[in-house]
Formats: structure tokens, C-alpha cells, sequence
């Protein structure tokens, strides 16, 4: 083989310039890689289409973390929209209103005298974020490729293989066969465009960047073309960079860059913002783009699409599902859905669904980018919904659900550092608004790390954003028990969230208990004193603080004084309807059908009420969430799916995927949530937390580890009788392995990361047992 190959390359060598033999050894390197590449992940975890995108939610996502794009697959003309994690709107600001700590007061008697519209108003002159909203996500550009004469096309394919994360499209024009490959590499920071014909010479075609951006400038160069862009409301600028390497002819003239008589080409396009971190922009977008462009020009195509496939699949191969198969995973994805639609019988595609949250989140979120948006890293409007920012209220917390349980922890990180960095700017914001020590983030935030109460006091002065964020790095040592994490980075971040808590809690003039005010139940009755949610939320940081205090030894003081505080703040407690109260009055309606179901905070993600501990508490907030209703947007299904998994009723948690799974189109408006034909979460518009909330809730239906010990098939639904998981996380170090047929557990196996006594339960049946640090154990029942 290797003799052959140095025959092949003398042969062509002497028949090719210098570039062009470069390419020819690179399509060479292809075919010897082929050969050795091992057995490709299973077929069935593709989305596959016979006709090109119409719409950006029919188009296919590739992302590396930091660059996302969305691929429509076109004939005659492809278009790839691209984004870059750092393209916003805004400059580096505080967000304080200063001053703001004196209204405090006023704005507490407000609504403890039952003045709840003049505190709103109060607060809206003088507590809320300067200026009063947050920034937007921005989109970057498109690359648009012509191909002139491929109007009529036949056998027309196109997918995106999420166990490779490549994206493919497929056509024949006239006996030649086209072929398009599309990836983000994330180890070689560029978005690749492969495009082969199967006849000589047969390739042809035009590309060309271009911006929605007003401040844009193009430049062209031969086969390299620069895009210049700069936001409008901000600091920002951008630089992409496309590059063509071809054994065609290239031209490069105006606005595009032309090839002829390929066989076969490939482009890479490289972008970069001036973004250095959220005090920080001053870095050089050419620059940081021509390094990326540089570092590529001497590596083969093979080798970078080689390196970008192992680079998926170290993370996507860690876990996998099955649920076995109806045959269904050979239709096209939006045939697939609307089948389910009819007979929502098809397992393969919620096993699809899990594994598709997983591509998504390795694909917008690696250490050292920004965390996933609203939209991940996918957007293609100057102003997007609610900005594509990241709220905090449950959609920013929500993209992290699926994180650690499915084995990548690692796609945790940038949600962590943007903890972190809010931990800094919270600081000010406890400091200007509530004259408080420690740190506080309220329902949004955005690049910059804005923390102040945005857009309205009825819904943005709600203060667990800080809380419930700190439980992501708790969360993350439960899961992997590493105490170096806890006492470097969890801990300083947990511990001044705690000290904001514990210095504005105040007694409830009518109850004497403490409360939080002023703050708001999400998204729901206005401005309010002492929402349950709150109360769950502060109480689950103030144990878990003493619980790190006691692990690490340290901050004991701090530690007793919130042990201290704990009994007396505001209890859940049960109402007149058997409900869960979401206030601290009785005044819950049972017609009410928002969206938000926070007072059920404590059942899911928090473990406090479950049915071992708290019975009473449990039935009624199942009584709570039986009002609310299943109707949502795509989020609140997802988050229903979560909810019915820790009540363990699977086949309730499965009515709720099925609404999850509904085929939406552009056309709805109403806000019901669903999927669009590319599987993106419909709120609508597109929200990609119901994806990973959605991929959570259906490990969540068979995996559970909150109440100290691993539960196994807690609520499997009668339409996933059979199947099996592989590299499922769970608390206190673990991974498992699995499997069950006809509703009956067959096989399992624990293996142990930590070293910590395993507890794992089935049907009610506790097994018990020490283990050592890597060893693997199975467990019968
Ligand atoms: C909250 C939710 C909306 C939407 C938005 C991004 O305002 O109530 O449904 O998810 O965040």
C-alpha cells in the first residue's frame, strides 16, 4: 500500500504544479485514511433530507463551539449562514443603576403594605439595569456558493451525520455525481467545505461572502476573500477569511471568486471578533482569522477531517442509547416526524433526540467558548428573540441539563466561566442595588455579564438567577465528586452567591418567616414578596454550602450561620387546593396555564421534594402541575418531561415528548412548542433549550441519582420497553451501563470514578456496596 502510494505521487508529481499536487496528495491521503478508518458509529444517528433547506430551520447545524453555521444544502445555490460566539451587540458595562439601594426599602413597604403596582412602578424609575435592556447576539455572515447549470438536479440526498458531526449533500446533474461535505472543526478553528465531482474536470462554481451587517467591506484576492464587518450598536468588529484550494482554475475578481474545471475543491472559511472577555475588547479580528487560515494551509483536507472526527467522537462516543427500531430511521427526518405525528410509535427517534441534544452541545459549547445562547451558537437575525442572550430564569441553566448526565462534562465549562465572570460583575450590582455583600444575577445576562434587573420590574427583579446558577458548579463535583473543582471554582462562586442571600433575606411582616423580596415568581404575577421558588432555591444553595463547608473545612463559621438561617426561611407549603403554593398567599389558579411552573423548582432540577422524603409535598405539586396543563412552549415541555420523569410516571413524561416531537412549520405563531423539520426546538421561534431539556428528561425517565442513591428505570414509559444505555452519568462518581427488555431490567453495570459507596435501587430494591477508584461493577437484581 505505502509502496503503491509513493508510486502514485512520483507519477502525479511530475504532472501537476506544486498546489496542485498538494491537493491530489490530500484527496490520496482521503482514500489511504479511508482504508484505515475504524467502523463508522451506527447509520441511524443522521438527519437525512431529499430536498434542499427552504427555511433556516430546515437548514442543518454544524458548530465547533466558537463558530457555528447553518447548511442549506442548495441547488443552484448553497448558502451557509455563519455565526462567531462573539459577534454582539454592546461594549464592556456596568450595568448598575446607581443609587439604586436607597429605593430598596420603599419598594419592600410597597408591597408588603399590598401596594404591588406602585413598587413595579417605584422600582422601574429608579432599581432597574442602565440601560434597561441587554444586548443581542449577532450573526455573521453567509457564504453563498453558485453552481451555474445545476438547476435541474436528480437523486438529490442531503444529511448530517451527528455521530461525525459532517454534514453531506448529494446530486447528480447530467451522469456527474456532485458531492458537498460540510464540518466546524473544533481542533483546527475553521468551517470546511469539500466539493468533488465524479467526472474530471466537471466542477464549477462561484462563491462569495457576504454580511447583513451595514458596515461591511469585501475584498477579493485570488482564491482568498476577506469580509469586514462591524455591529452597529457597539464594539464589535468581525474578520472572515474564505480560502479555496482546488486542482481547478481560480479566479478571483469582485465580489467572488470563480472555479472551473475542478474535479475537485475545498474551502475553508476562518472567522474572529476584536472580543477578548467582557471588559476586553482589544484583539485583532484580521489578525486572530489569518492565524486560524495559516495553521491550516499546511494540513492536508484528510488530516483535518480526520482530526474533526476524532475530536467528535472522543466526546459523542462516551454515551450511547438505543431503543431499538421500527424501521422508521430510513424516511427522510421530516417524513420521520410527521409519522410520529400520526403513530407516535418510533423509538429510534427519541433515542435520536437525546443523542441529537448531545451533538448540539458539543457543537456550541466547548472549554474556552461561550456558552450556548438561546439559539446555541445558530442565529441569523440582527435582532433575534429576546436577543439570543442567555436567561437565567431556566432557559441559560437548561442548555447545561443534559451536560453532565451524558457524559460531557466538558461542554459544562463555558457555562461555568460565565458563572464566574457574573460572579465579578454580580458583585457590583449586590453592592449598588441592595447595599449587599456577595453577588447576585437576576433574570438575564449577555456578554458584557450584565446582572441588574432588565426590561420590566414585573418579571426582571426576579434574584435566583445567582442561586440556581451556583447549583451548576455544585452539581458538577456531585457528579464527579472532584474536590479540587469544589474548593478552586465551585466554591468561592457558591459561597458569595450564599452571602448575597443571606444579607437580603428579610421577616415577612404577616408570617415572621424569611422571604425574598422584592423579586418575582418567573414569569408571573408581577412583583411580589417571598416567591416559593426563591425560597427553594436559596435553601438548596444554603445546604449545599454547608455540605462543601464540611467536605472542604472550610468558611465553618459562614457555614453554621447559614445552617442557622435554613429553618427559617419560608417553608413550602400546601394549599387550598391541594396545591403547591407558588406564593407565599393562597391565591394560586387552577386555570392558570403559564408556561413557568417554578414553584415546582424543588422537584426538578432541585431535590428536595420527592416522594421518599416529602409525600405531601410531592402530591401536590403533581397536583400543581396537572393544573398548569401539558400545552407549552417547546422549554416547558421539556421541563414537563423532568417533572413527570421525578414523579415517575413515564407514560405521563411520554405524552409530554410526544408534543415535544410535534412537527412544527414557520408558519405558527401561537406558543406551542415543538420541532421544526431539522429538529430544532420550536418555542416557537427557534429555542434551543428544549432540545437539551428534552434530551435530559428522557435520561432523566431512566436514570435518576438526586436523593443519594442511583435510581434504574425510575419511569420507563410502556413505549420504550426495551433498550439500552451505555456511559449514563450519575452522582458520586458514576457511570453506567444498562440494558432492558420488555419493561425488565437485563443488565447492569456500575463503574465507579470516585471511589464512593455505591447505592443503586430498582424497583424499590436497594443494593449496597464499597468501590474502588476505576473499577467496574455489576449488579444483579
Ligand atoms: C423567558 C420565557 C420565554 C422565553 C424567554 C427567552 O422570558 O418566559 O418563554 O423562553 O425567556
Amino acid at each position: 500500500m505505502a509502496l503503491l502510494f509513493a508510486a502514485a505521487v512520483r507519477v502525479i508529481a511530475k504532472k501537476f504544479t506544486l498546489v496542485r499536487t498538494a491537493v491530489v496528495l490530500a484527496s490520496l491521503a482521503v482514500l489511504a485514511v479511508g482504508c484505515r478508518r475504524p467502523p463508522e458509529p451506527a447509520a441511524d444517528l443522521s438527519l437525512r433530507y431529499i430536498r434542499p433547506a427552504q427555511t433556516w430551520n430546515e437548514a442543518l447545524p454544524v458548530g465547533n463551539g466558537r463558530l457555528g453555521a447553518m447548511v442549506f444544502g442548495g441547488v443552484p445555490r448553497e448558502r451557509i449562514q455563519f455565526n462567531e460566539d462573539t459577534l454582539w451587540t454592546g461594549a464592556p458595562h456596568d450595568y448598575s443603576h446607581p443609587g439604586a439601594a436607597e429605593y430598596l426599602g420603599p419598594i419592600r413597604e410597597l408591597l408588603f403594605a399590598g401596594r404591588p403596582r406602585e413598587a413595579e412602578r417605584l422600582a422601574m424609575e429608579h432599581f432597574m439595569s442602565v440601560p434597561l435592556g441587554q444586548m443581542a447576539y449577532q450573526p455573521f455572515g453567509d457564504l453563498a456558493i453558485d453552481f451555474p447549470g445545476h438547476e435541474a438536479v436528480t437523486g438529490y440526498e442531503r444529511d448530517l451525520d451527528i455521530g461525525r458531526a459532517v454534514g453531506t449533500v448529494r446530486y447528480k446533474v447530467g451522469g456527474v455525481t456532485f458531492f458537498r461535505e460540510v464540518f466546524a472543526s473544533c481542533p483546527d478553528q475553521v468551517i470546511v467545505v469539500r466539493l468533488t465531482a465524479d467526472k474530471k474536470g466537471a466542477l464549477a462554481f462561484s462563491l462569495g461572502l457576504d454580511s447583513p451587517h451595514e458596515a461591511k467591506k469585501l475584498t477579493t484576492d485570488g482564491p482568498r476573500q476577506t469580509l469586514a464587518i462591524a455591529v452597529k450598536d457597539g464594539a464589535l468588529k468581525g474578520l472572515a477569511l474564505v480560502q479555496v484550494e482546488t486542482d481547478g482554475k481560480v479566479r478571483g475578481a469582485g465580489g467572488s471568486i470563480a472555479v472551473t474545471e475542478a474535479t475537485e475543491a475545498t474551502i475553508y472559511l476562518a472567522a474572529a471578533t476584536n472580543f477578548v472577555d467582557h471588559r476586553d475588547v482589544g484583539a485583532d479580528p484580521a489578525k486572530r482569522a489569518e492565524a486560524y487560515l495559516n495553521a491550516v494551509q499546511g494540513k492536508s483536507f484528510a488530516r483535518i477531517r480526520k482530526d474533526h472526527i476524532a475530536d467528535h467522537r472522543a466526546l459523542f462516543e462516551r454515551f450511547a442509547v438505543d431503543f431499538g427500531s421500527n424501521g422508521r430511521e430510513t424516511l427522510p427526518t421530516d417524513e420521520r416526524l410527521r409519522a410520529f405525528a400520526r403513530a407516535p410509535e418510533d423509538p429510534g427517534l427519541v433515542a435520536l433526540y437525546v443523542q441529537y441534544g448531545r451533538y448540539l452541545l458539543i457543537s456550541s459549547s466547548r472549554p474556552g467558548t461561550q456558552p450556548a445562547t438561546l439559539q446555541g451558537v445558530w442565529n441569523q437575525d440582527l435582532d433575534p428573540a429576546w436577543g439570543s442572550k442567555y436567561t437565567t430564569n431556566i432557559n441559560a441553566e437548561m442548555n447545561y441539563w443534559p451536560a453532565e448526565a451524558t457524559n460531557l462534562a466538558e461542554c459544562h465549562e463555558p457555562f461555568f466561566r460565565l458563572i464566574e465572570e457574573c460572579a465579578e460583575t454580580g458583585r457590583a450590582t449586590a453592592r449598588v442595588h441592595y447595599g449587599a455583600d456577595g453577588w447576585v444575577l437576576h433574570h438575564n445576562t449577555d456578554l458584557w455579564r450584565g446582572t441588574a434587573p432588565i426590561n420590566h420590574s414585573n418579571h426582571g427583579m426576579w434574584l435566583g438567577g445567582s442561586g440556581w446558577v451556583s447549583r451548576h458548579m455544585w452539581e458538577h463535583f456531585l457528579f464527579t465528586r472532584d474536590e479540587d473543582f469544589l474548593r478552586d471554582r465551585a466554591w468561592p462562586v457558591m459561597r458569595e452567591a450564599a452571602r448575597f442571600y443571606a444579607g437580603v433575606l428579610v421577616p415577612d411582616p404577616k408570617t415572621g418567616w424569611l422571604i425574598s423580596a422584592p423579586s418575582n415568581s418567573p414569569e408571573i404575577g408581577g412583583m411580589v414578596a417571598g416567591p416559593t421558588m426563591d425560597h427553594q432555591i436559596i435553601r438548596s444553595l444554603f445546604t449545599a454550602c454547608v455540605e462543601a463547608s464540611e467536605i472542604l473545612g472550610q468558611d465553618r463559621e459562614f457555614a453554621a450561620e447559614l445552617a442557622r438561617l435554613i429553618p427559617r426561611i419560608a417553608p413550602n407549603r400546601i394549599g387550598r387546593l391541594g396545591q403547591l403554593q407558588e406564593w407565599m398567599e393562597d391565591v394560586d389558579d387552577p386555570d392558570e396555564h403559564h408556561r413557568h411552573v417554578s414553584h415546582l423548582w424543588g422537584v426538578h432540577p432541585g431535590a428536595d421534594i420527592t416522594w421518599e422524603k416529602t409525600p405531601e409535598l410531592m402530591e401536590a405539586a403533581r397536583r400543581s402541575l396537572r393544573f398548569r396543563g401539558d400545552e407549552g412552549t417547546g422549554w416547558s415541555l421539556a421541563w414537563k418531561i423532568n417533572f413527570w420523569a421525578r414523579f415517575l410516571e413515564g407514560d405521563r413524561a411520554y405524552e409530554l415528548i410526544k408534543l415535544l416531537l410535534r412537527v412544527k412549520d414557520e408558519s405558527t405563531v401561537n406558543w406551542s412548542g415543538g420541532s421544526y423539520i431539522n429538529l430544532f426546538d420550536s418555542h416557537p421561534p427557534f429555542q434551543i433549550d428544549g432540545n437539551f431539556g428534552g434530551a435530559a428528561g428522557i435520561v432523566e425517565m431512566l436514570v435518576q441519582s438526586h436523593q443519594g442513591f442511583i435510581d434504574v428505570l425510575p419511569a420507563l414509559p410502556a413505549a420504550l420497553p426495551s433498550g439500552s444505555l451505555r456511559g449514563v452519568c450519575a452522582r458520586g462518581g458514576f457511570e453506567l451501563d444498562m440494558a432492558w427488555k420488555d419493561g425488565r431490567l437485563t443488565r447492569l453495570s456500575v463503574l465507579s470514578k470516585a471511589g464512593e459507596l455505591c447505592r443503586v435501587r430498582y424497583q424499590g430494591k436497594l443494593r449496597e456496596f464499597p468501590t474502588g477508584k476505576g473499577k467496574r461493577y455489576p449488579v444483579a437484581f
